[in-house]
């Protein structure tokens, strides 16, 4: 997309329902390739993508980044976790990044939103309500926030034990910005997670680690579009 002054980028307005999150460690350890996984869980259905690569130093992350944008059709946002360093790289580049996701540990999001500009798509983990106050209170916009984890996951180390669905929906509900939940998402969380109002379901496992990246979307996708949506 054309990210000069003025144009409206081509993912606007977000659409989170169907959101991948490509952790490179998974990947590997599936014997999967990214970028590949990335191209059949768009065409089967993912809205946005974000990198998540904890392992990889500055250089080989950028390089990542950019073979995905490279398959990367211009409607569907590429969010790169916590690295606005690698954000900037891509751009200098003349590559499409929406943006950047961080966590509560991550550079401050006044901070990111100064650094990435208006234009840029600017999620937030958080998972206390303490945490979601703060987030839906920002001085700085931020576009959407990651509650979770929803169930217990290993793909997180140091993710603390499940919320459980009534919390996340709960604690989404409090919150006035667009939520997606993440941690151990299968299609049988999509339709408590649409109808109880979240924005949409991230996912790393179940489509990273997944035999057939593309099957796995679209399940996930079935079953959010078959849910009954928030009234
Ligand atoms: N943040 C909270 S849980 C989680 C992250 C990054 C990992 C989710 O991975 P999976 O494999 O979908 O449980
Ligand atoms: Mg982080």
């Amino acid at each position: 997309p054309d990210l000069s002054p003025g144009r409206s980028p081509d993912w606007r307005p977000l659409d989170l329902s169907l959101y991948l999150v490509a952790d490179h460690a998974v990947c590997q350890q599936a014997g999967a390739d990214l970028p590949e996984v990335v191209a059949r869980s768009v065409a089967a259905g993912a809205t946005v993508v974000q990198i998540r690569a904890k392992e990889l130093p500055g250089g080989p992350f950028t390089d990542l980044a950019a073979q995905v944008c490279a398959v990367l059709p211009p409607s569907v946002p590429l969010l790169i976790n916590d690295r606005i360093d690698v954000v900037l790289a891509l751009r200098r580049r003349g590559l499409a990044c929406a943006g950047a996701h961080v966590g509560q540990a991550d550079l401050d999001v006044r901070d990111v939103r100064a650094l990435l500009g208006d234009e840029a798509v600017i999620g937030l983990s958080a998972a206390s309500p303490q945490q979601l106050r703060a987030a839906h209170t920002s001085a700085a916009r931020i576009d959407y926030v990651g509650i979770g984890p929803l169930h217990s996951t290993r793909t997180k180390r140091d993710a603390p034990a499940g919320l459980g669905i009534d919390t996340v929906i709960e604690r989404a509900r409090d919150c006035t910005l667009p939520a997606v939940a993440i941690g151990g998402i299968t299609p049988a969380d999509m339709p408590a997670l649409r109808s109880g109002g979240l924005a949409g379901a991230a996912v790393v496992s179940y489509i990273c680690a997944s035999a057939d990246p593309g099957a796995a979307t679209e399940r996930l996708a079935a079953a959010w579009n078959a849910a009954p949506t928030w009234k």
